[in-house]
């Protein structure tokens, strides 16, 4: 079994309605075990800044699925939920799922970077990383709980 790390994400329709049922999906598929989750976290939209806020969350699983097969299980589970990719780039949308992680992975294709190439300046990635795998190396990028301390949580909280 191989420990992946997945940030969720969305911030159009009943968000963390979406994020429940995504991690219960997360949890059925094929080979994968779902580990954790952390808390769910009202986070400002990054990249671009007109539209409503995001909630996020990340979680752990323990997966013998390869990279692209979880890829592909996670781009099915963003259809389920009503993801429709026509919109710009870092654009509102129902469900983002990407994988931050997979121990052992470094690997850069069309398709996939891993790790993450973008965790190291997104407060809402790190925070709810952090609850998980504080002491997590992200190879190229540093520890979980470093970056964290050097990133801009303004205006991240988590939801009651
Ligand atoms: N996702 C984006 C673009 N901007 N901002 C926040 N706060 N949270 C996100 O998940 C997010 C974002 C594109 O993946
Ligand atoms: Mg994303
Ligand atoms: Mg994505």
């Amino acid at each position: 079994m191989t420990r992946a790390f997945v940030a969720l994400g969305g911030n159009l329709g009943d968000v963390p309605e979406t994020l429940r049922r995504a991690l219960d999906a997360l949890a059925a598929l094929p080979r994968t075990r779902l580990v954790a989750h952390s808390r769910f976290y009202r986070t400002p939209p990054w990249g671009l800044r007109e539209q409503p806020p995001f909630i996020n969350a990340a979680a752990e699983l323990e997966t013998t699925l390869t990279p692209h097969q979880l890829l592909a299980a996670m781009l099915q589970i963003e259809r389920d939920a009503g993801r429709v990719r026509a919109g710009e780039r870092w654009g509102p949308r129902t469900l983002d799922l990407d994988i931050l992680h997979m121990d052992g992975e470094a690997r850069y294709d069309k398709r996939l970077t891993l790790p993450h190439p973008r965790i190291a300046e997104r407060a809402f990635v790190l925070l709810p990383l952090a609850e998980l795998a504080p002491d997590l190396e992200l190879s190229g990028q540093g520890r979980v709980d470093a970056l964290l301390a050097l990133a801009d949580t303004t205006g991240c909280e988590p939801l009651p």
